[in-house]
């Protein structure tokens, strides 16, 4: 068993390290539930059991099922501003039903809707004023993931609203064009209001994004994909309580954008695409059935500054990639999906045949570079992300909002040190992610990081036994969090926090 974890982990670091391997799998039929062989049954009921027990290895995680295809790719609604004097746009955080599958209505909740959020467009230099509204019947807070912003407005659990409570924040977009992500973050609620479908999208534009030639017709070559896997009971509601698991909750249905067996149609042409992690512990290794390689044109905070050749991506939870396929080159568009590490289909294309003028971007897109200076500066905060389930800790200790883990200068940079620590079991990966920063890769494990990890990150993927060097300065001042993005791990302790002076 611990072998089998530990050899489990060692195959995803690779993964994530090395990036590139055979990714010539075809979807594998056997992913049907229905045809499992009974030993495959018994080592799925047992998951099962393991699972209730809140025992589930991180590495056991259970199957997605494929995608069937039988629903058109929802795109979530670009926000409309507000007419409302000063007040740019209005969130609100709200319960409501959501027909997920048909004639079924499903208890969900969402932003300005009954099931995730909207897409919020803002552009580089324009000063944001946003009223946000919680109305929950719980505290809730509202966390702009990967926005450079203030202490006091990047939502953290110290900004917490009460059921009727409002409260406008402000704040001036200074970072370049980016796909980041809202959701809540109170301390025992996040990882249930996730869940059930608190999120929305956050599209930073800028000079740059919009003069590269790069698909950008939102909805259609240019599309948003929040991927999320959950488990829905006999009554095809959502039940946090019952699949809650301490090491990170999975599910067996994926939803993209909240749609149940997506598909999406595209023209021959080329299609940007905008994966957001938004599970709670799932990790996903993204590629085409096709075994086709794609570009990848953007991390979590910007673009590259060439478009990476890859033919699969890894995404920890919470992280980002903006890719694009081009669907004119693919050596077949017959049946094309994209699928995960294991076959799954996620989400199988419609290519139509129209022909489209495919535009030339632009190579160079972005000058991103980590500095002879930066990387010559000596590791001044050390992180140590360590063990399992309820076990927890970051530096050997569990988050105390009334302790201040480290202090840094606003405006200087600092090198942090993130060590996963394994254990007796070998360890498993853990998404590490910074509030109010985008931040850095000088190193993993000693080597430069590969070429589609050299841009702007706020989440890293670090695995068992690994030590990522990070390069981190704030713009603001206020105290943020640093924590695990497996959002059963955040809420059980694996986060610490950070005051900028
Ligand atoms: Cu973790």
């Amino acid at each position: 068993m611990a072998l089998k974890i530990k050899m489990t982990a060692l195959a995803i670091s690779l993964l994530v390290i090395g990036g590139c391997g055979n990714t010539n799998s075809k979807p594998d039929e056997e992913m049907d539930h229905s045809k499992m062989s009974d030993e495959e049954m018994d080592h799925s009921m047992m998951s099962g059991d393991m699972m209730e027990n809140g025992h589930m290895s991180h590495d056991d995680i259970v199957s997605l099922n494929n995608s069937t295809g039988e629903n058109e790719l929802k795109i979530p609604p670009m926000l409309e501003a507000d007419n409302e004097d000063g007040v740019a746009y209005t969130v609100r955080a709200q319960q409501g039903t959501t027909e997920i599958f048909k004639g079924t209505q499903t208890k969900t909740s969402g932003y300005n809707g009954s099931f995730l959020g909207p897409m919020l467009r803002l552009e580089k230099g324009e000063t944001a004023i946003i009223k946000t509204i919680n109305d929950l019947e719980e505290e809730t807070t509202f966390h702009w993931h990967g926005l450079e912003v203030s202490g006091g407005g990047d939502g953290g659990p110290h900004s917490v609203l009460a059921p009727g409570e409002e409260r406008i924040i402000e704040f001036e977009v200074t970072q370049e064009a980016a796909t980041l992500w809202f959701h809540p973050h109170a301390v025992g609620k996040t990882a249930e209001q996730v869940y059930n479908g608190l999120a929305g999208l956050i599209y930073i534009e800028d000079r740059n994004s919009t003069s590269l030639g790069l698909p950008s017709d939102y909805g259609k070559n240019d599309f948003p994909l929040i991927v999320q896997d959950r488990t829905f009971d006999a009554d095809k509601q959502l039940d946090y309580h019952s699949v809650m698991n301490e090491d990170g909750t999975a599910g067996d249905t994926l939803l993209i954008n909240g749609t149940v067996n997506p598909k999406l149609t595209v023209q021959k042409e080329k299609v940007r695409l905008r994966l957001l992690n938004g599970s709670n512990a799932r990790n996903y290794t993204f590629k085409l059935n096709s075994g086709d390689d794609f570009v990848q044109i953007a991390t979590d905070g910007g673009f590259l500054n060439e478009p990476v050749t890859l033919n699969e991506v890894t995404l920890t939870p919470s992280e980002r990639a903006e890719i694009i396929v081009d669907f004119s080159q693919l050596s077949t568009t017959k049946d094309v999906a994209l699928i995960n590490e294991e076959g799954a289909i996620l989400l199988p294309f419609e290519v139509k045949d129209q022909h489209v003028v495919v535009k030339q971007a632009s190579e160079k897109m972005n000058d991103f570079s980590v500095t002879a200076e930066e990387k010559a500066l000596p590791v001044t905060k050390k992180v140590e992300l360590f063990g399992m389930m309820d076990q927890v800790t970051i530096n050997g200790k569990k988050f105390d909002p009334d302790r201040i883990d480290f202090i840094q200068q606003q405006g200087v940079t600092e090198v942090w040190e993130i060590y996963n620590k394994p254990d007796m079991m070998g360890g498993m990966i853990h998404p590490f992610h910074i509030h109010g920063t985008q931040f850095k890769v000088i190193s993993r494990n000693g080597e430069e990081p590969a070429e589609n990890e050299r841009g702007w990150k706020d989440s890293i993927s670090i695995a068992p036994d690994e030590k990522v060097k990070i390069a981190v300065q704030f713009k603001h001042k206020g105290v943020y969090m640093f924590h695990c993005h497996i959002l059963e791990h955040e809420e059980n302790g694996m986060m610490g926090q950070i005051k900028v002076e």
